[in-house]
């Protein structure tokens, strides 16, 4: 496990560690700690044992006390752990001071969630963007990586680089990313070719935390068979399908990577496409696991990324970045108590209800996408010589043809669009407005 660990490294067995802070509580520590569990086990390591920690403060040096890390160590010995994974990020000091205590690897959440997003790569763009992460991960830490190093080789010579080969090797680091980040640019075709079918074509993009039921979601939709699992974080690369018949109206869907807590910022920003499949979206499905007893602090905690991709994406600006959105609540086959549905609809009026297993409540969402891509059309009559044989076809496709005439050279269509596809029309006919109420 680990960027700089190699693949055939024997098998891992993990003690997990968190700390309780005064402002939280046992029960949620707890949570996180069930999490980053299942965490460790996606990413193919086994769990030995987890051990919290209450404190009223962090220790500067070592994150735990040092009593605890001595406990630890006696578990260590115990149970044949190999690696130790902290629920919280780690700076690059903490992380070297407990190695040198502790004598086994350790890693935090970042570089845990890190190395599950590069097993689960498969595409080039994933594979990039995964590498482009890890690399932003490694920058601050470049010292440590180096004492790792030096104390496996050992001797003279090779106790630590010295702050000069330290720049060079940061730099080289920069440049690599930066690097990476032109390559991504260029092979972003699969999201090039997203972006501009989304200008033509309502589209929808379903977000949500990981293992909220997402992709299972898209594939009752759009009857489409995209990957779902139970593990954590089974989709890393956006998938879009298609749906041609809500309301004579082609429909897009966009399944993306799950968010989840303690998710570093700089990790949503290297999935670019999964910032644009959200800014660009015209209504966001959240999709809520509401079988989870945390499932409201998951809420939060999406909607603080939401937030964060809207900020980043206005940059300053004080224009309106936010896209409309709606609670989609899953998995409400698996509710045990029955009276939480109807607490639900309550104190979540707007929220849908749904089993994305059983297709309870998907109709409803379809719905719901009816009545927002309806407000999202603008009745038009386009004025487009014969000869443009390509925009007419286009049109055909993603418009609701109401009438067509033809005179002379041109053809004079009438039909309901997309408001966002004016721009792109206008630019290659001659567009007449005639309203957005439906005619005839
Ligand atoms: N009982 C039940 N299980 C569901 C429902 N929806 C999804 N699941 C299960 O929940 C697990 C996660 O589903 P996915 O669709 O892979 O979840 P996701 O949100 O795409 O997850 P990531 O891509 O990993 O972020 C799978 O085991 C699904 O079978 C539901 O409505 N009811
Ligand atoms: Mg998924």
């Amino acid at each position: 496990m680990g960027f700089y660990r190699s693949s055939d490294a024997p098998e891992e067995r993990a003690l997990l560690v968190g700390v309780k802070l005064p402002g939280s509580t046992l029960h949620r520590e707890k949570t996180n700690l069930e999490e980053l569990e299942a965490l460790t086990k996606a990413a193919g390591a086994d769990v030995a044992g987890t051990v919290i920690q209450q404190r009223t403060r962090l220790n500067g040096a070592t994150y735990v006390g040092k009593g605890k890390l001595q406990e630890i160590k006696s578990r260590i010995n115990e149970k044949g752990v190999n690696l130790v994974i902290f629920d919280d990020a780690l700076t690059p000091g903490q992380a070297g001071k407990i190695e040198t205590i502790l004598k086994v690897n350790v890693i935090d959440r970042t570089e845990l969630i890190l190395d599950i997003f590069s097993k689960r790569a498969r595409s080039k763009q994933a594979k990039l963007q995964v590498e482009i992460a890890q690399l932003t991960y490694a920058l601050p830490r470049l010292k440590r990586l180096w004492d790792h190093l030096s104390r496996q080789v050992g001797g003279i010579g090779t106790r630590g680089p010295g702050e000069k080969q330290l720049e060079v090797d940061r730099r080289r680091l920069r440049d690599k990313i930066s690097h990476l980040k032109r390559g991504l640019e260029k092979i972003n075709k699969s999201t090039l070719e997203r972006r501009k079918k989304r200008k033509e074509l309502f589209s929808v993009t379903i977000v949500g935390y990981t293992n909220a039921g997402k992709s299972t979601l898209l594939n009752r939709l759009a009857g489409s068979d995209v990957y779902e699992s139970s593990k954590l974080f089974s989709t890393l690369d956006s998938t879009t399908r298609k749906v041609e018949s809500i309301k004579n109206f082609p429909v897009l869907f966009t399944d993306t990577i799950g968010f989840i807590r303690k998710l570093p910022p700089y990790l949503v920003a290297s999935f670019k496409s999964t910032l644009l499949d959200v800014e660009e979206a015209d209504l966001l499905l959240h999709v809520i696991d509401v079988a989870k007893p945390s499932f409201k602090e998951e809420i939060e905690v999406v909607n603080d990324v939401l937030s964060d991709i809207f900020k980043q994406a206005s940059k300053g600006e004080r224009r309106d970045t936010e896209v409309p959105t709606r609670l989609v609540f899953n998995k409400i086959d698996c509710l045990e108590d029955k009276g939480l549905a109807r607490r639900l609809k309550k104190e979540y009026p707007e929220a849908i209800l749904t089993s994305a297993a059983t297709g309870a409540g998907v109709e409803d969402i379809l719905k719901e996408i009816e009545i927002y891509s309806e407000r999202d059309r603008v009745n038009i009559e386009a004025t487009i010589p014969l000869s443009d044989g390509k925009t007419i076809a286009l049109l055909e496709k993603v418009a609701e043809v109401t009438k067509t005439e033809i005179s002379d050279d041109f053809i004079r269509i009438t039909a309901m669009v997309k408001r966002g596809y004016l721009p792109l029309l206008e630019k290659k006919s001659r567009v007449r407005l005639l309203g957005v109420v439906r005619q005839g």
